[in-house]
């Protein structure tokens, strides 16, 4: 018997780090539920096949338009979320040094922690890049988070960063 699963995932992240680029690039979906929409955040599904672990997981990925200025929006945006991914643009360093602070929103708001993955993302504007991957690794590494180096516009390891969620989630229940 094959096991499935249905997890809710959070994008997290500055603006403009590329969170709807990289969601958009995995779910080969534009974005759905003009309702959401109107509340600042949205969602996309997809089915995730797992052989290894004769699984299949269903993802509905969040994701928050800007910065919605009413705590309920925030509060229906992270509830039932089972894990997220911590998104920054290795070309802007604040945007790596508030990965810390959407974390603690993000556990705040759940009121316990769930799996996070680190994605250091637009690793193919290399000229511009500010945070390198030593930086990067070391941050998530310290942090117990897995760390993927992504382009939302190459495509370079998006997918793993989305399918390493999911195995940290499929493990984590399992455990439970
Ligand atoms: P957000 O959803 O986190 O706010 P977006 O960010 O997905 O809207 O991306 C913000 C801008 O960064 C977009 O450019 C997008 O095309 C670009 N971007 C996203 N990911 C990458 C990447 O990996 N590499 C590069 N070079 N650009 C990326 P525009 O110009 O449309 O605003
Ligand atoms: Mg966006």
């Amino acid at each position: 018997m094959s096991a499935e699963y249905r997890f809710k995932i959070v994008m997290l992240g500055d603006g403009a780090v590329g969170k709807t680029a990289l969601t958009v690039r995995f779910t080969q979906q534009h974005f759905q539920s003009d309702y959401k929409r109107t509340i600042g955040s949205d969602f996309a599904i997809k089915k995730v096949e797992m052989p290894e672990r004769d699984a299949t997981v269903t993802l509905q990925v969040w994701d928050l338009a800007g910065q919605p200025r009413f705590e309920v929006v925030r509060q229906g945006f992270y509830r039932g979320a089972r894990g997220g991914l911590l998104v920054y643009d290795v070309t802007r360093r604040r945007t790596f040094l508030n990965i810390k602070n959407w974390k603690d929103e993000c556990f705040k708001n759940l009121g316990r922690e769930i799996p996070l993955i680190v994605v250091a993302n637009k690793v193919d504007l290399e000229e511009s890049r500010v945070v390198t991957t030593e930086e990067g690794k070391e941050w998530a590494e310290k942090h117990d988070h897995i760390y993927v180096e992504s382009s939302a516009l190459t495509g370079k390891n998006v997918e793993d960063a989305y399918t390493n969620l999911c195995e940290v989630m499929v493990e984590s229940v399992q455990v439970d």
